[in-house]
């Protein structure tokens, strides 16, 4: 007998088909229902492990009538579903303002109507960016100042989150993490297209100079905090989530270079992208002190040597979608 039915909505998306790995692994006595488009972006296969333990229903987010009975039968949300790639936003910003914020309001509507528990995917996009050489990182109380399509549609939806908490006493929390790697992400990301680019003896593709600085964590770190956020964190709070991993861009490809064996300086600089951020950093210290978590991954050179392990024994999984992307990318010279 399930304690606890869990609507996850985007869980054949990167995030998404981890954090449902992780549940039904870790806490069997839970019934998850998988809401998924499986648009470009999402992938049926990467639930295959655990498909005869969910139940998964294709549909969109914004579809009110649909969300609404799966919401009905539900006593928990939690929301990955988004658009999330940034340059796809630079080149076609409508689905994300569609998915990302039309569909957040559905699912605020149908929880505000049946009365469930809610917990919001977001990202420390939200922010803005920081200087190489600022001494803050992010914290909670850091105001909104986001710089992409994504990155605004994603704040966006936040506000409403808190507005529907405030307004409405909709029992929902916030995590906003940095950047994610790991099994099963899109080739289109950073870290899977340069290790798939080397696999195929291609030289990894660095925008600009190379010098932005991400603050990397592993996807199971990132998915051990949400769900305790949704068991324990307090409803109407905020909660960011990262590991301390800021690196480079550039130490990123150079130590993916090492792990293939090849020169250091074996990679082309290409054109930046539009309004690119120079560097996020996230301080977790309130999800740490309030919840006593903190990342396993703690060394980024061995997750990353993990992750090319994965992408070289599931090359069935990426392959199909790596020519298309690539095509995607030498239209803006990238
Ligand atoms: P992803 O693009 O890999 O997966 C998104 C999933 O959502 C896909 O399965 C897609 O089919 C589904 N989807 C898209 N539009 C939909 C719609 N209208 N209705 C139903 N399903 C839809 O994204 P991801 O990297 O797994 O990100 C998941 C969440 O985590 C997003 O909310 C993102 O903003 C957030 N986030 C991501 C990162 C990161 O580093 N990837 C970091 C912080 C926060
Ligand atoms: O080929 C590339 N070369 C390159 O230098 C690609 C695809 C990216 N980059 C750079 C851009 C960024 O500085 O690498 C960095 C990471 O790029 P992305 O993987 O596109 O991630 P980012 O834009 O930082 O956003 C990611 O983290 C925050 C996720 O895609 C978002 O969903 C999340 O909210």
């Amino acid at each position: 007998m399930a304690t606890m039915r869990l609507l996850v909505t985007g869980g054949a998306g990167f995030i998404g088909a981890n954090f449902v790995h992780h549940v039904v692994s870790e806490h069997p006595d839970t019934a998850v229902v998988v809401l998924d488009a499986l648009t470009y972006a999402g992938d049926e296969a990467s639930l295959a492990p655990v498909a005869g333990s969910i139940e998964f229903v294709q549909g969109d987010v914004a579809d009110a009538d649909l969300v609404d009975s799966l919401v009905a039968r539900c006593d928990a949300v939690v929301h990955f579903a988004a658009e999330s790639h940034n340059d796809n936003s630079l080149a076609n910003p409508w689905p994300f303002v569609q998915t990302n914020v039309i569909g957040t309001y559905t699912l605020l509507e149908a929880v505000r109507r049946h009365g469930v528990r809610y917990h919001h995917i977001s990202t420390d996009e939200v922010y803005g960016d920081l200087e190489l050489d600022d001494p803050e990182r992010f914290a909670e109380t850091t105001p909104y100042n986001p710089s992409s399509p994504y990155s605004s549609t994603k704040a966006a939806s936040d506000m409403l989150v808190r507005a529907w908490g405030r307004s409405f006493g909709v029992a929902a929390t916030i995590s906003n993490c940095s950047n994610n790697y790991g099994p099963y992400q899109h080739v289109e990301k950073f870290i899977p297209r340069q290790i798939t680019n080397l696999i195929d003896g291609v030289r990894p593709r660095l925008y600009g100079q190379g010098l932005n600085v991400r603050d990397w964590i592993h996807v199971e770190d990132h998915n051990r905090a949400v769900w305790e956020i949704l068991m324990r964190g307090r409803v109407g709070e905020t909660y960011l989530i990262g590991a301390d991993g800021e690196e480079n861009n550039r130490t990123v490809v150079e130590t993916l270079l090492e792990v293939f064996g090849r020169p250091r300086e074996d990679y082309d600089l290409v054109t930046d992208r539009p309004g690119h951020d120079l560097r996020y950093a996230i301080d977790s210290t309130k999800l740490r002190e309030e919840l006593g978590w903190s990342p396993r991954y703690s060394d980024f050179a061995t997750g990353l040597a993990d992750t090319v392990a994965w992408y070289r024994d599931n090359e069935a999984w990426w392959r199909p979608r790596k020519a298309a992307t690539e095509a995607k990318y030498a239209r803006t010279g990238q």
